[in-house]
């Protein structure tokens, strides 16, 4: 719902990180939790081995000195580390109903849950509930189903690798494959895409390949605000002589100039340019981009012709299409010389990495776009070369690692080994994904939902009908660190079962434990939390799950030996899942570096596909269709949240401050529909069903966006995607060009 918020807006940032950058981090790491626990949490936290910040998924560097922080990954500790708590005595003063009203920033900052609540059927409030009776509930409602596909398993992925494969052993071997997850509303195209192409769903580069790369191509991503570690190895590149070609609709400011804090370089001057040339594309504009610099290549002859012998499919189909100028120019509102020169840098180049994130997976052509990058690359021969690569940059921290352990509606390739090792039957049928789950709740043909980590209800697209889903429930269990909004929009029964965080100690019958992650390119490690729990009552991931998983199916799974000694679960990880043998030992490789998942294309240009090659594909160019007087407006990442978290009200790099319902529109636009830049519309969607979707009251925003393009915050902008507008073959939500149209408020 509307919250009055009035922003003061000035100008965008040229820059990002710096001085500014650590300070405002600080602030939020020392202020939050109380100076003495923020410090401390920092300080402790700044271990050479063994954390894994949970703010992002790019990878620490091997043989690092101190952990990498940023300035976001410090906001993602403070958030956790934080000393507010809602406690019985906070559910107790403040009713669900009176909580449904607050926005997303209050019911975060009301801090973490201290103790398992439930909301009985007719109530109003949530009470405490004892760790024994909450489970046992659980394990009795889902036991009384008719069929274990009415349970629906969500999982967000901050989940360690421990906790995610108890929880895709739960779900199976309750019966069903209905495992959602963040990744379908995530990265879950280039998954597709890249399966479909070079046969295996993940990136193909480490960190050294960014740091030795000699064209890095950075699309659709806002590293500065989202990944803003990746700037410390885009520096590196940059200083190794690398140029940086960068494809998106808004100038960020990451992109463009960064000043590093932990050089000093970035302490005074002018920081580092990063990006050498920079496409405002727009929305949606990539797809015949990528056809166009294939064109380009081809026509130039600069084709890697050996690579494309040895290793590739399908390349005389694709070298046959021909590109029609006069879409492309439409369709990226680009022109033919920045075009040409955008293609002569990857002609020139001998290592080209391409990275991408949620401005490429969240539009109806996402496959297809990502695929016509795999395209460009297998021309260029750069797919197992040294600095080069296609590098998919994952959001949260474990999301890879989650997939990795089977975390996913399909039944993985390894289920038969899952099957033995712990004498289970499970369907083969794929269960839904994240839309097909909503789907199935709205209509009640899912009856209860369990979400580890995230939050449902603001994530999910359509919130009205995500919403009327989750409250047709029977039962909503929430395992979570904070509040938020999906612990407000309860089944008849909801549960919040509360967790301990990343930063945390986890001790157990054998000892303390650490869990596992993996990164964006497939180096498993160690994390350990070294704060004290902010609650006794607090229980791990794993404990939560293997409690559950005895109480619904009994001892004939050791849950009892997962929960006490972690190592139990990891030595059936190395039972049934490929790449982990040895698991254990190989953790501690180099004092807890790790090691890295083998990944055939990268490490010996290897493709598991049918024939064995690298497919090229031809994919129609079908760019989005914008009516006159409409927009095509994106929803993205403030730089001060988390997703759903929302840590403040600023969005420093773009020049916000002090509130969040603000549209950015180019001054042309604005002008031309008669917007004053700072007076307050309505955003409303058009669907072909002819069922519009509104969210009121926004500030118009002048920015240097591309012409005929919007940009405002999401979740507030989920209420204007219908649950069936979605990316072709990987069912993301189309979080990334709705047409809009912009109305006036009286
Ligand atoms: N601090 C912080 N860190 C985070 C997160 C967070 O919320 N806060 N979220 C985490 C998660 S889960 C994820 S998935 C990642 C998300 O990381 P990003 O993908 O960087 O996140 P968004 O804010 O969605 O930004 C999308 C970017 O793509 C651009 N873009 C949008 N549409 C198009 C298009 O059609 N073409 C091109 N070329 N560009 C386009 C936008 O202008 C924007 O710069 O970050 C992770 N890290
Ligand atoms: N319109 C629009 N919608 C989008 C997107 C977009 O760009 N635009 N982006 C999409 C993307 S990329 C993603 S990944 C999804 C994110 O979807 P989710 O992963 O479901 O959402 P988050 O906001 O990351 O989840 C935050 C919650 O996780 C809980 N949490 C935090 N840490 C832990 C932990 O260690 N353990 C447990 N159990 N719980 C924890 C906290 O209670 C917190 O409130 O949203 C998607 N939705
Ligand atoms: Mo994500």
């Amino acid at each position: 719902m509307p919250q009055p918020d009035e922003p003061v807006i000035g100008p965008p940032k040229e820059s990002a990180a710096g001085i500014p950058g650590i300070l405002h981090g600080l602030r939020h790491a020392l202020g939050k939790p109380g100076v003495t626990r923020g410090t401390r949490a920092l300080l402790r936290l700044n271990q050479v081995d063994g954390f894994d910040c949970p703010g992002c998924a790019w990878p620490e560097p091997a043989h690092r000195s101190s952990a990498e922080f940023c300035e976001n990954g410090a906001k993602a500790i403070a958030e956790e580390a934080t000393r507010h708590q809602a406690d019985a005595r906070f559910f107790a003063t403040h009713p669900i109903s009176e909580l449904a009203t607050w926005s997303d920033h209050r019911l975060g900052q009301a801090g973490r849950v201290s103790r398992p609540m439930i909301r009985r059927a007719g109530t109003d409030h949530y009470e405490a509930i004892s760790w024994p009776d909450a489970i046992t509930f659980i394990a009795d409602t889902l036991n009384g189903l008719d069929h274990p596909d009415q349970a629906v398993f969500y999982t967000s992925g901050r989940t360690s690798n421990e906790a995610a494969f108890c929880y895709q052993l739960l779900a199976r071997a309750f019966g069903t494959n209905n495992l959602p997850d963040c990744s379908n509303y995530c990265h879950e195209s280039s998954g597709v895409a890249l399966s479909e192409t070079i046969g295996i769903g993940k990136g193909s580069v480490t960190l050294d390949d960014i740091h030795d790369a000699s064209l890095l191509v950075i699309v659709g991503q806002n590293p500065g605000t989202n990944h803003p570690r990746m700037l410390s190895a885009l520096e590196k590149a940059k200083r190794g002589g690398a140029r940086i070609l960068a494809v998106n609709p808004m100038p960020e400011p990451g992109l463009l100039n960064f000043r590093n804090p932990q050089t000093p370089r970035g302490l005074v001057g002018g920081g580092t340019d990063l990006a050498d040339r920079f496409l405002r594309i727009r929305l949606g504009g990539d797809h015949a981009l990528f056809t166009a610099i294939g064109a380009l290549l081809r026509e130039w002859d600069a084709v890697d012709h050996e690579f494309v012998d040895t290793h590739t499919t399908g390349y005389d189909r694709y070298a046959d299409t021909t590109v029609d100028w006069d879409v492309v120019l439409k369709a990226t509102g680009l022109d033919r010389d920045e075009i040409h020169a955008a293609a002569r840098m990857f002609a020139d180049s001998d290592a080209t990495v391409v990275c991408w994130a949620m401005g490429l997976t969240q539009h109806t052509e996402a496959v297809a776009t990502i695929q016509e990058i795999v395209n460009v690359q297998l021309l260029r021969g750069m797919i197992g070369r040294p600095g080069a690569g296609l590098c998919p940059v994952r959001g949260h921290s474990n999301v890879q690692g989650d997939r990795t352990m089977g975390i996913w509606e399909v039944p993985p390739p390894w289920i038969t080994a899952l099957e033995t090792e712990f004498g289970i039957r499970v369907p083969r049928d794929p269960g839904h994904h994240a839309v097909a789950a909503i789907d199935a709740m709205r209509t009640g043909a899912a009856r209860v939902f369990m979400g580890l980590g995230g939050n449902f209800a603001a994530a999910s697209p359509d919130t009205a009908v995500t919403e009327a889903a989750l409250r047709r429930q029977d039962l909503t269990v929430h395992v979570s660190t904070t509040l938020n909004r999906s612990h407000v929009v309860p089944g008849r029964v909801s549960i919040i079962l509360p967790t301990l965080g990343r930063t945390e100690i986890d001790r157990q019958a054998a000892g303390p434990q650490f869990v596992s992650v993996e990164d964006s390119m497939s180096r498993v490690h160690t994390s350990r939390g070294r704060l004290a729990p902010v609650s006794p009552f607090l229980l791990s991931e794993v404990a939560i799950i293997s409690r559950l998983g005895r109480a619904l199916l009994g001892d004939t799974i050791p849950w009892r030996d997962f929960e006490a000694d972690y190592r139990a679960v990891r030595e059936r990880i190395a039972a049934v899942v490929p790449g982990f043998a040895d698991y254990e030992r190989r953790l501690r490789n180099g004092g807890g570096e790790g090691f890295t998942l083998p990944h055939p294309p990268r490490d010996a240009r290897r493709f598991d596909t049918p024939d064995g090659r690298a497919r090229f594909s031809v994919n129609p160019v079908n760019p989005p269709v914008v009516p006159e007087g409409r927009l095509l407006l994106q929803s993205l990442r403030s730089h001060d949240q988390y997703n759903t978290t929302v840590y403040g009200l600023d969005d420093r790099y773009r020049g916000v401050k002090g509130g969040r319902r603000v549209v950015f529109c180019n001054p042309a636009d604005l002008a031309a529909l008669g917007i004053a830049p700072g007076s307050r519309v309505d955003l409303i969607s058009e669907w072909t069903d002819g069922h519009d979707r509104r969210a009121e009251d926004f500030q118009a925003v002048s920015y240097p966006i591309a012409a005929g393009c919007a940009a405002t915050y999401f979740p507030e902008a989920n209420p204007l995607v219908p649950l069936g507008a979605v990316a072709k073959r990987s069912h993301t939500p189309v979080s990334k060009a709705i047409v809009v149209r912009l109305e006036p408020r009286p």
